[in-house]
């Protein structure tokens, strides 16, 4: 919860909930504008030539904590591990992502809000002590006495911890479930912060979330998760320029236009692009944004001959100046009819968190609502969950994780579609096909 996303989101939530407006130059409210849960809405029918749409978080009894009619709710509390002690209050200052009027009006409601230890060492003020195994046993006492302090029923944990590098995936280290645990027990140092918090997560039957790029998921924890068919769901937050990737060149492809360069760019001046300046960690990051045309390059052999890829290039600067304003630059260079070449310019600039932060609330309703969803096919007896790793969540990811041998679809219409279809099918409404042939 803290951090520049973390800090994001608990203001938010907190603003929506006391119903707070504050003053920039105009009067602004409190709202859920980016939350796919909160803020969008599907199509249920039509009448009369018109479409009907419902919102999205009416089609099935999702939790609600939702402050558009300024009710209050309990249905969700969060709590947070961070490897500071600042207490959320002083994040949000230091996070400097709100209007200062609003952050005056949020400080009474944060400020005895701190978290609890967390697992990382070096900057960091407020660490878990002792060895791997401690740790992962003491991330579960905290679960534990979380679940018990606020009475809640189920706990989902989410990562927007700071980017980490890679882990080296090694035969023996962390490639099945029994040498994951061997790993931890032997305290080797290859195994993540992150995968650590997840292992614990899994013991618990907690679902979680890891929305940066590195590979926390390493397969010994897959295993471990399909073993203990507990959801897991990653990787990386899809805010901004993969989002419109995913959007723009599933659309050139589509028109039968193709592209052959994608160039983006991009600079920040918050923690995590102070961050991502490492190099392994850049790293981590560059793998993440670096997949998302895939499937759409792959499904268009008029376009494209076998193991043919645009280039594709992705560069992060470090800017300090503009703080959690990003700027993200796309250039898209295709080849059109008769030799023709097609070149596209994006240039978008946004508060980085504010996009981040109705992510975040998405994963976790979601989440929720999907480990309480049972299937079967026809003939089968029993109903079952979903699989572990968790499909569902790919339209919030940018390179989603998806069981062994499934498709991994990165088409954001497709992604959506899915989500969409799986809401409707939960309450028998037929699947959307977008046929219209009621008035043909
Ligand atoms: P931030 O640096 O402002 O916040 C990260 C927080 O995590 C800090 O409070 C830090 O003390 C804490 N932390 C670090 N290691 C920890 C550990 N081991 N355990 C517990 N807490 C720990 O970063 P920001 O901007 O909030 O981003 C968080 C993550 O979200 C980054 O990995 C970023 O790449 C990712 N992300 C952000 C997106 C955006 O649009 N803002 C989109 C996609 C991913
Ligand atoms: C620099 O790119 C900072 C990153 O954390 C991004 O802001 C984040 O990954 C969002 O990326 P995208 O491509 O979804 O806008």
């Amino acid at each position: 919860m803290g951090g520049n996303n973390g800090s994001a989101l608990s203001g938010g939530v907190i603003a929506n909930r006391e119903g707070i407006s504050w003053a920039t130059k105009d009067v602004q409210q409190a709202n859920y504008f980016g939350s796919l849960t909160q803020a969008s809405t599907i199509q249920v029918g039509s009448f009369n030539g018109q479409e009907i749409y419902a919102s999205f978080k009416s089609i099935l009894p999702m939790v609600t904590f939702i402050c558009f009619e300024m009710t209050l709710s309990d249905d969700v509390v969060f709590g947070e591990w961070d490897i500071s002690n600042m207490n959320l209050a002083d994040d949000m200052a230091r996070a400097n992502v709100f209007d200062i009027d609003l952050q005056k009006k949020l400080r009474p409601y944060m400020e005895s809000m701190v978290p609890f230890p967390a697992n990382q060492g070096s900057r960091a003020n407020n660490v878990i002590k002792g060895t791997k195994k401690e740790q992962v046993d003491q991330i579960i006492k905290d679960i534990r006495q979380f679940k018990e302090n606020n009475k809640v029923d189920k706990v989902v944990v989410l990562w927007t911890a700071n980017t980490e590098r890679y882990s080296s995936v090694v035969v023996g280290l962390n490639d099945t479930m029994e040498n994951l645990f061997a790993s931890v027990d032997r305290n080797e140092a290859e195994i993540s912060p992150s995968t650590l918090y997840a292992i614990a997560c899994i013991l618990e039957n907690v679902p979680f979330i890891n929305g940066s790029p590195q590979n926390t998921f390493v397969p010994g924890l897959i295993d471990l998760a399909i073993k203990r068919n507990t959801l897991i769901g990653g990787d990386d937050f899809k805010s901004g320029q993969t989002k419109m990737k995913s959007v723009l060149v599933y659309f050139l492809v589509g028109a039968g236009i193709k592209p052959t360069s994608i160039v983006s760019y991009n600079h920040l001046g918050n923690t995590d692009g102070m961050n991502l300046s490492a190099p392994q960690t850049f790293c981590s990051k560059e793998i993440s944004k670096s997949n998302v045309v895939d499937d759409m390059v792959s499904s268009n052999a008029i376009l494209y001959e076998p193991g043919e890829h645009p280039d594709h290039v992705v560069v992060i600067k470090y800017v300090p100046y503009v703080g959690d304003s990003k700027r993200a630059m796309d250039e898209y260079t295709s080849e059109i009819f008769m030799g023709g070449r097609n070149t596209i310019v994006l240039h978008n600039t946004c508060e980085d968190s504010l996009l981040a932060a109705p992510i975040i609330l998405d994963l976790v309703l979601l989440a929720e609502i999907s480990i309480r969803i049972q299937l079967k096919a026809e003939g089968e007896g029993k109903f079952h969950s979903f699989h572990p790793v968790a499909t569902i969540l790919t339209y919030l990811t940018k390179a989603p994780l998806v069981p062994p041998g499934t498709p991994m679809v990165i088409a954001l219409s497709k992604q959506r579609a899915m989500l969409e279809n799986i809401l409707r099918a939960c309450v028998g409404l037929a699947l959307e096909n977008n046929m219209i042939l009621e008035y043909k």
